[in-house]
């Protein structure tokens, strides 16, 4: 599970970086999948696979291509990848859910992203909480971004270290381009993991490189929490999945555990108790 130096890192600042947390073959894989996907219009990609938001009406946008497991096996993968999962069962204390596999595109021509989560906006979600007590850190609300791609410094994925705990606004003057210690960029290289709080005020810097960046950001949230009117597996397409990923997207009361839950557990070594 989480080291005492991981624990230690998320609660201070808010994120941890699983550095190679994914096979260099798996994360090739991917990246051949993006190249096609991304090619290609919505209306050819393999339903259910859809941009988050149509290209055609925000072509500056980046392109983000949800529910990349029902469209390929390897992020199913990727969804139970072992280092993520034993860090996410440790942070929803062993009741974790699959939200959403996004598999996201940036190129120099797409727009940055503004910061949002903590208090950006001046409000904070109330459905989405943060914890600390008796050696336990808890979130309802995880994003685990996995690079693809190799990240310069200067761009890609910015926070406010430690806004998470954060009970004031974050001042105007602060955004995504401003410097340490308020504002921190992330760099990871490609197979690395960066492990977040949705609770942290976060955004991107705009991409500056030839070839684009590419990302998976795949999300978690307590099986008993409740994001969106989509919640749990697409029942046309429940099929695709694996019955571990197909059991972890689905809802379930804090009490009841997973079986995908004691498998992982147990092939991490751990108690299930
Ligand atoms: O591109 C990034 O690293 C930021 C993504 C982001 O803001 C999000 O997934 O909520």
């Amino acid at each position: 599970m989480m080291t005492v130096e991981e624990k230690w890192h998320f609660d201070l600042f808010g994120y941890v970086v699983l550095k190679q947390a994914v096979p260099v073959e798996d994360v090739q894989r991917m990246v051949s999948l993006a190249y096609t996907w991304h090619d290609l219009p919505d209306s050819k990609l393999p339903p259910p696979l859809r941009s988050y938001r149509d290209p055609v009406e925000y072509p500056n946008l980046p392109r983000s291509i949800v529910n990349s497991h029902y469209g390929d096996e390897i992020f199913q993968r990727l969804a139970l990848n072992r280092e993520i999962m034993r860090c996410v069962l440790d942070l929803t204390a062993n009741c974790p859910k699959l939200l959403a596999v996004s598999l996201t595109r940036n190129t120099k021509d797409s727009e940055a992203v503004g910061f949002h989560g903590g208090f950006a906006g001046g409000w904070r979600n109330p459905a989405n909480d943060y914890q600390v007590a008796e050696g336990m850190v808890f979130a309802t609300f995880l994003n685990a971004a996995v690079s693809l791609v190799d990240v310069p410094e200067g761009t890609g994925f910015v926070c406010v270290p430690g806004s998470h705990k954060g009970n004031f606004p974050i001042p105007s003057h602060i955004d995504i381009y401003s410097c340490p210690p308020s504002v921190v960029n992330v760099t990871p290289k490609a197979g690395d993991v960066v492990l977040f709080t949705e609770t942290l005020c976060h955004g991107a810097r705009r991409w500056t490189q030839d070839t684009p960046r590419l990302t998976v950001f795949v999300r978690y949230s307590t099986s008993y929490a409740s994001w969106s009117p989509e919640v749990g597996p697409i029942e046309a397409h429940q099929g695709k999945l694996s019955p571990g990923v197909h059991e972890l997207m689905q809802v379930a009361g804090f009490q009841h555990r997973k079986q995908i839950v004691d498998q992982l557990l147990s092939e991490m070594g751990e108690n299930s108790t």
